[in-house]
């Protein structure tokens, strides 16, 4: 999944594509880098980043979303977004995937909208409202984050079931960097395999996180793409499928090499190799 940031305060990324021209070239340059699905948001999480209003955030995304698709009509679109109107309005032009980082909980109307819809959702664990969510406020956790992790995500997959959705159209999220510190994150991305066993896609979202920063010492974000990769790859390994990323290039070839490497060490895969490149 590509990021398409339209905000001017994203944390690594505000501003490079806060207009709809420049989002509609960034995501077709992210889909010429191999993006299977642009995530189009048009509100920052960052601490301190400005709350939107929807008719602000629906300014932002809709001709966004719009374009892209006219330009590229196959594309798939999801919008990243915590509230209702603006997934309505989303999914009327063409989004295919709600992509909610408050896990449904902070529009009662989501549900709704994604079940009538029949779209898929990625579910994402967070805790608190959507200024509190990227901080630390939250983050107080027993000794087996992964369980409360688990625990909170099931809330998430109840609420969206309760409504309508099949499970079938879900996937799950932990989160990384929500409600969580670098130690809390590392913790999860260990026992990823748990959230995996659920059942249910798992998406990944590392790119340019502040864990990234605190294991390699790059404090610019934009700077954090061959660490995120490395993390992608272990995430990878143990059970996730989608990787909510900025740099699509570099992430699909990390991920290209880590999946042909899995898929040759298994008995029933097809061969992984592209035979037809031959200028190295
Ligand atoms: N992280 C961010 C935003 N949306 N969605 C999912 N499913 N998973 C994530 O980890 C996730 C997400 C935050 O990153 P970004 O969009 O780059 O920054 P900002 O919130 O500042 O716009």
């Amino acid at each position: 999944m590509g990021i398409v940031n339209v905000t001017p305060d994203s944390f690594s990324d505000g501003g490079i594509s806060f207009s709809p021209n420049r989002a509609i070239a960034r995501g077709l340059e992210l889909l010429q880098q191999g993006a299977d699905v642009l995530d189009v948001g048009g509100e920052s999480t960052r601490p301190g980043a400005t709350l939107v209003d929807a008719d602000e955030e629906l300014r932002r995304v809709i001709p966004a979303i719009e374009g892209l698709l006219a330009a590229a009509p196959g594309a798939v679109i999801s919008v990243d977004t915590v509230k209702s109107d603006v997934a309505t309005r989303a999914l009327e032009v063409g989004a295919l995937i709600v992509n909610d980082v408050s896990g449904m909980r902070l529009d009662g109307a989501m549900a709704g909208v994604c079940a009538r819809a029949r779209c898929g959702v990625v579910l994402m664990h967070s805790r608190g409202n959507v200024t509190e969510m990227a901080t630390y406020a939250r983050a107080a956790y027993g000794s087996d984050i992964v369980g409360e992790v688990i625990a909170e995500l099931a809330g998430s997959v109840e609420r969206a079931t309760a409504a309508g959705i099949e499970r079938a159209s879900i996937a799950l999220d932990p989160g990384f960097g929500f409600s969580k510190t670098s130690e809390h994150s590392l913790a999860v991305l260990g026992g990823l395999e748990r959230i995996c066993a659920l059942g249910f896609p798992v998406v990944v979202g590392l790119s340019r996180k502040r864990m990234i920063g605190e294991l390699t010492g790059v404090t610019r974000a934009a700077q954090r793409d061959a660490g995120s990769a490395g993390a992608a790859v272990v995430a990878l390994m143990r059970g996730a499928r989608l990787f909510r990323v900025h740099d699509v290039g570099m992430h699909r070839q990390a991920l290209d090499v880590a999946w042909g490497v899995i898929s040759d060490q298994r008995n029933d895969a097809a061969p992984f190799i592209r035979p037809t490149i031959t200028d190295d």
